[in-house]
């Protein structure tokens, strides 16, 4: 069975990070070890919440899977919460990568042209040039690119496929061998992904129809399930698709659902849906 270790915090209640990445990935048959950061009562956007930072368990924890011969196939990251998990973090790359090890990173720190609470633009740049920097693959939405890149935000409506491509080229420039935008609109109705392959120069792009609806921890889904269809040994680009359909399935159902969260999505609903997409 391949192994995936998901890197990132958990947030007790609200759909996102390690309590998304863990079911998606072990649904789609793939183990997933974690490294959690910290733990949060509840994700950062809700009013209050407690934070215990795990920062001190990140370099045994290392040591320990080192000393025990464990070995992954990919390492995926997530949200990360300080300079020090930063550098961490990319000595872990240094220290689990073997010739076949996916390094995926999604810099899941802003969304909607600002920063998630307690991050400034100087931790963007660091989350670009230090662990960005040495990824195979990164999924940043446009928020998140433009902090990364000091480059202008544009909203939805106000950027052309050139400012897409722009952004890719920068983030390509970081280091990372391949990036892909999420959250990218070039004509009114659609939303989806555009991605440059640095190593060939081609870009490729998914769309689907826009959901106007707008819910924490979308990011997470996204990345998890294209993470877990990489390793199901699907190309690049349908595992974006994949990814990108389930996230778009399990945001309609989650309206659907009268009684329905505002902080996360009902993912679980349309784990039957994502497993038929992989041919489970
Ligand atoms: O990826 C979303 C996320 C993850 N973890 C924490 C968060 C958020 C979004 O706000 O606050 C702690």
């Amino acid at each position: 069975m391949k192994r995936i270790v998901s890197i990132q915090d958990i947030s007790c209640v609200g759909k996102c990070s390690l309590t998304v990445a863990l079911p998606i990935i072990s649904a789609m048959g793939v183990e997933c070890g974690l490294v959690p950061t910290a733990v949060l009562s509840v994700h950062t956007a809700f009013d209050s919440f407690t934070f215990d930072d795990l920062t001190d368990q990140i370099e045994p924890i290392s040591k320990s899977w080192k000393d025990n011969g464990v070995k992954f196939d990919a390492i995926y990251t997530g949200y990360l919460g300080s300079f020090e998990q930063l550098e961490l973090v990319s000595r872990f790359f240094d220290d689990h990568k073997g010739d076949d090890t996916l390094i995926f990173v999604d810099p899941a720190m802003a969304d909607n042209g600002a920063l998630y609470k307690g991050f400034t633009p100087e931790f963007a740049r660091a989350m670009g040039a230090v662990v960005c920097s040495k990824a195979d693959i990164i999924d940043p939405n446009i928020t998140e690119a433009a902090f990364m890149l000091g480059a202008e935000y544009r909203e939805e409506g106000s950027y052309d496929e050139g400012y897409v491509r722009e952004l890719l080229q920068g983030l390509h420039g970081l280091g990372a061998k391949k990036a892909v935008l999420t959250g990218v609109s070039l004509k009114e109705g659609e939303c989806g992904v555009y991605g440059l392959d640095g190593e060939t120069g081609e870009y490729f792009s998914y769309f689907n129809e826009l959901v106007d609806a707008r819910f924490h921890g979308t990011g997470d889904v996204f990345s998890s399930t294209a993470v877990g269809a990489l390793l199901n040994g699907l190309p690049l680009e349908r595992a974006l698709a994949v990814a990108a359909d389930y996230t778009v399935a399990s945001i309609k159902t989650t309206i659907g659902h009268a009684d329905h969260n505002w902080y996360g999505v009902d993912f679980e609903a349309e784990i039957p849906y994502l497993l038929k997409l992989i041919g489970k």
